[in-house]
């Protein structure tokens, strides 16, 4: 059964906030009752933006179109390598699905129409990387926040685990896949997006199709490509060498502000 949402009501949400969230595709059937659900609250996310504001979440700086990089270039994995990705990508990630799960009250299973179909953000932001290069790129994505209020935070959950598809190094035992995690501030913060394209077109596979982590605070390691899962946790300790993403694991640091 597919329901129809009611137009008005998200409008006057986006417009109450300042950085309105955009509206994408609302006159649509809504057929994934996930997404409906996260539709309804969306309004009570321009309020959580804004107040994360008001208690000090400092935004990260956003430039205009005309400081656009020509290019955004890649780094670390260009393309996940094994059947499975080359499967999902084959089909334009039609069967691609992610779960958001762990302390949550109701696990989510979004596809990517599905998030195409949630109100969006647009910012245009600088990602710098340890390794010296720096890109100006503009990101379209869902509010992180929006996803993680409508599946419901559990009492203990203190942060956000990205499970990523590639395996950066071979490994028995998983500790060679790509896993980033950042805190609930950080995850509520209005710029902190799931981001489904870059400078207007479908995110490419060499900067993390079909979704990506934007974490504008932190450093281009934190901004976790190929997302397939989000958990949320009561502490990392346990996932993968317990630092809290893979290259925590290998000594750096984890909250990497910039
Ligand atoms: N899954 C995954 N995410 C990742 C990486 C990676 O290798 N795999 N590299 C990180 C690093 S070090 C940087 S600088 C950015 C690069 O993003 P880009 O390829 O879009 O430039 O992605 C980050 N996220
Ligand atoms: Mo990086």
């Amino acid at each position: 059964m597919s329901t129809r949402i009611p137009r008005r009501r998200f409008l006057a949400g986006a417009a109450a906030g300042a950085g309105a969230l955009a509206l994408g595709g609302c006159d649509r059937l809504v057929q994934n009752a996930d997404v409906e659900r996260i539709l309804r609250l969306a309004e009570r996310l321009t309020m959580g933006a804004q107040r994360a504001l008001l208690s000090g979440g400092a935004l990260a700086r956003e430039y205009s179109e005309a400081e656009l990089s020509p290019v955004f270039r890649s780094n670390g994995t260009s393309r996940p390598a094994g059947e499975a990705y080359a499967a999902l990508a084959e089909t334009g990630f039609a069967d691609w699905r992610l779960s958001i799960d762990g302390l949550v009250q109701r696990p989510l299973s979004l596809s990517l129409a599905d998030l195409k179909q949630l109100p969006s953000r647009t910012q245009i932001t600088r990602h710098d990387c340890v390794e010296g290069w720096s890109a100006i790129g503009k990101w379209t994505g869902v509010p992180l926040g929006l996803l993680l209020q409508t599946a419901g935070l559990a009492a203990n959950a203190r942060y956000a685990v990205f499970h990523c598809a590639d395996e950066y190094e071979r490994s028995a035992d998983g500790s060679g896949r790509y896993y980033e995690s950042i805190d609930l501030v950080d995850a509520f913060h209005p710029q902190t997006i799931l981001a489904y394209a870059l400078n207007g077109q479908d995110l490419p596979v060499a900067n993390g199709a079909p979704l990506r982590l934007r974490v504008e605070r932190q450093l281009g390691y934190k901004q976790a490509k190929y997302l397939m899962r989000i958990e949320v946790v009561e502490s990392f300790a346990h996932i993968s060498r317990g630092r809290g993403g893979f290259w925590e694991d290998r000594g750096y640091e984890w909250y990497a502000g910039i």
